[in-house]
């Protein structure tokens, strides 16, 4: 029976060693809590790293760790202090982190911590095939692990791969400045769904592995290798029955029975009239924008002197990371920013900022959910922000007031909250005073819609709804009926093409025989590729022929003593073994003085592009351009052309990183099929790797071998990935 593998860097119960006792407790956390239905399904495992370092499990204690981790369906990955140090607290939380969060000043590039990431990210994939089977579905989280995916996929690729990232993806010019990024991205690539919490994110990756990877992105399915890889975003909720039980629950308690924390509370408002609670609850991050927020919060105090002694600012920190040197620096900054303003403002009755430096039980967390009439969430930059959601989902009574930085990921569906840049200070403390001052009914009708949301989409429907979306995509990548022709396949053709008595092979030239140069002069004819074109030239009863749209004169050039057969300019011009050239028609080319100034004019505005002249048509390529512009602009030429084209017995293709305008009376189709006429074959085989070459894929006979270089939209019957792989196939027919 298929499982569910969840992966992640740490798994959702904490482990102790106490003497030789063992102690397991489950983690609270929302990824734990929105991940157990997924895990409690039939034989779900969690592959994580346990918090214990390598060098804590002894030949003794480790059977009984794995044992009681076995237990809560939890399989370890074990880390060294090293690994620690590295791959965690030195690649993942001095580079990604800061780097996904737009904090280049934080951001370091150290080429051992990369190669520790790589390696612990082995480490993980590792444990995760010696895990899984076919059909297994693997979800892998968050940004320590962007590897894993292509780990696995390479080889296990019958396996489903799910990726989400919990923090934001950024945009192309932060991501560009890293050193790894192409193999980042393959990394993330070997999944079948990525997912992020907003669709900025998403579209900020698309346009990295479009600019980055030039690959072909259809709407949010990326083209790679031999696969559909599909993108989405899924904003994760939280336990709404949780937090708002536990809240109702705390409203109903007697006054005895309330815990300290809680009295207190109730003292500060019971202290003076009007007397109103503000309340920020983070991890100490500098991604949280802390010391910003106790900035504005002392700017409020200077322009609204009013509500000084009234409002209080209670702030809780939790510790995070603090072994690293960023981390300890916000801490000072933070302590010192508090005990400034407290020294400046404080009164007898009153101090303005109450600050707490640790984590605090669940119960306490509702404690100051509930008694605070305003939450200020002002991050600098957070992937989603889900203390806002559990704020909103403890107000029972409907009252409260959100104010939410347009920084956070929750900004994008929590529209009913006050939200801000937190970076002006003006409309910073402004909105904190129309929140103080907020009417009773518009809190409450903001709230409604808020909670409304809140609570259709927990967190148990996000990872539903990604879950259904990762069968899916698998769905829709069988239903191609173009199939890679690899292995048996492969040996079928070859056996085919062996016992056959006359045989005809039509090749394209660029993009299937060679990969793409800047410039396509610079694509000539390598040894090994005239090597593997004679020996196949040589084989008795074969008929090798050259179709290309490149420029007869190119391929005179090029193939100049060679006794193949060419077909050049898109068909217009044929030359037979040992024959001298033929045109196939007779073109009037009168139209080009129209056509090339509309190009110039493209040429002008689309920095990298350039005009082919060739004898019939002209081609405006792209390849060098940026690619999301080039995209832009190809749509743009191509509906320019098709307007002025349609009564000159012209076409528009859309080649492979370029725009092709020739006559509508040739193509490669017509070509193959004049060449046959006359001719008896029992085996034809095509290969070709764009639009122009579908012409020929469709004219020729049924009975015909097509094979389509890259995974795109295709007539042809067979795929493979690559130049690389058509020549392994050819040199085949040659053995
Ligand atoms: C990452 C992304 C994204 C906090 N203090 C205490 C405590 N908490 C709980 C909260 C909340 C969670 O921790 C914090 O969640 P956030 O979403 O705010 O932040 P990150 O930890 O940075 O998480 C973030 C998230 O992943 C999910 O994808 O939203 O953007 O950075 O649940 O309640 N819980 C207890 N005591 C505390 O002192 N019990």
């Amino acid at each position: 029976m298929p499982k569910n593998i969840i992966v992640s860097n740490r798994l959702p119960v904490q482990i102790t060693i106490d003497k030789d006792a063992i102690n397991l407790k489950g983690s609270v956390g929302g990824l734990a809590t929105g991940m157990k239905s997924v895990h409690a399904e039939g034989n779900s495992i969690w592959i994580g790293w346990s918090g214990l370092k390598e060098e804590d499990v002894t030949p003794e204690n480790s059977i009984n760790i794995f044992n009681a981790l076995k237990k809560e369906k939890c399989v370890p990955v074990a880390l060294t202090d090293d690994d620690v140090e590295n791959f965690y607290l030195g690649f993942s939380n001095k580079t990604l982190w800061p780097l996904f969060h737009y904090f280049t000043e934080y951001t370091t590039f150290d080429n051992n911590q990369w190669i520790s990431y790589k390696e612990v990210n082995e480490k993980f994939a590792e444990i995760v095939l010696e895990n899984c089977e076919d059909g297994d579905t693997i979800w892998v989280h968050d940004y320590q692990l962007l590897l894993v995916p292509q780990l696995i996929k390479e080889k296990k690729p019958a396996t489903k791969i799910g990726l989400f990232l919990h923090i934001p993806y950024p945009s192309f010019e932060i991501f560009r400045t890293f050193p790894w990024r192409e193999q980042l991205l393959h990394g993330m690539l070997g999944s079948d769904l990525i997912g992020f919490h907003t669709y900025d994110y998403e579209r900020h990756f698309i346009s990295s592995v479009k600019r980055i990877l030039g690959l072909e992105v259809n709407f949010n399915e990326i083209l790679y290798e031999d696969r559909i890889v599909k993108v989405d975003s899924f904003p994760m909720g939280i336990d709404y029955e949780k937090f708002n039980t536990a809240a109702k629950l705390n409203e109903d308690s007697n006054p005895e029975e309330r815990s300290d924390l809680q009295k207190r509370l109730d003292e500060h408002k019971q202290s003076t009239s009007g007397a109103k609670l503000i309340l920020s609850i983070d991890r100490l991050d500098y991604t949280k924008g802390i010391p910003n927020r106790i900035r504005a919060f002392e700017y409020f105090l200077n322009r609204y002197p009013e509500y000084k002694e009234k409002v209080r600012l209670i702030m809780l920190a939790v510790p995070s990371r603090s072994n690293v040197p960023q981390y300890k620096k916000l801490k000072r900054e933070t302590d010192e920013l508090v005990g400034r303003i407290n020294g400046e403002f404080s009164t007898v009755n009153w101090t303005p900022i109450w600050y707490f430096y640790r984590s605090i039980p669940f119960d306490n967390l509702i404690d100051l959910y509930t008694s605070a009439e305003v939450a200020l969430i002002t991050p600098l930059r957070d992937g989603m922000n889900l203390v806002a959601k559990e704020y909103v989902a403890t107000r029972v009574n409907l009252d409260g007031v959100l104010i939410l930085s347009e920084m956070a990921g929750a900004a994008k569906e929590m529209h009913e909250a006050l939200i801000i840049n937190p970076n002006n200070f003006e409309e910073f403390s402004d909105t904190i005073k129309e929140a103080l001052e907020m009417p009773k009914e518009e809190q409450a009708s903001r709230m409604k819609s808020l909670q409304k949301r809140l609570k259709r989409y927990t967190v148990e429907k996000w990872s539903d709804e990604f879950m259904k979306s990762l069968v899916a995509t698998q769905k829709s990548n069988k239903t191609t009926s173009v199939v890679p022709l690899k292995e048996t396949l492969l040996n079928k053709e070859v056996e085919k093409f062996k016992s056959a008595k006359n045989r005809l092979i039509f090749l394209d030239y660029d993009g299937t025989l060679v990969g793409f140069k800047d410039d396509p002069q610079k694509a000539s004819p390598d040894e090994e590729l005239f090597a593997l074109l004679d020996a196949i030239n040589e084989i008795p009863n074969t008929t090798l022929v050259l179709v290309s749209g490149r420029d007869k004169e190119t391929f005179n050039r090029w193939f100049k003593g060679k006794t193949y057969s060419l077909i050049t300019d898109h068909g217009i011009w044929m030359k037979q073994k040992n024959v001298d050239w033929e045109a196939a028609a007779i073109l009037k080319n009168t139209w080009m003085e129209n056509i090339h100034p509309i190009l110039e004019s493209f040429v002008d505005n689309t920095p990298g592009t350039f005009i082919e002249e060739k004898k019939y048509s002209l081609a405006w390529h792209y390849r060098k351009a940026d690619a999301e512009l080039a995209q832009k602009r190809t749509i743009e030429l191509n509906t320019v052309l098709t307007s002025l084209i349609s009564n000159h017995e012209l076409s528009v293709l859309l080649g492979n990183k370029v725009v092709e305008i020739k006559s509508s009376s040739i193509d490669k189709g017509k070509a193959c099929t004049k060449f046959m006429l006359n001719k008896e074959f029992d085996y034809v085989v095509a290969i070709g790797d764009d639009y122009t070459d579908e012409y020929m894929f469709e004219e020729l006979p049924d009975t015909a071998t097509t094979i389509k270089v890259g995974f795109m939209k295709t007539s042809a019957k067979y795929f493979v990935k690559s130049p690389k792989e058509v020549r392994s196939f050819l040199s085949k027919l040659t053995q």
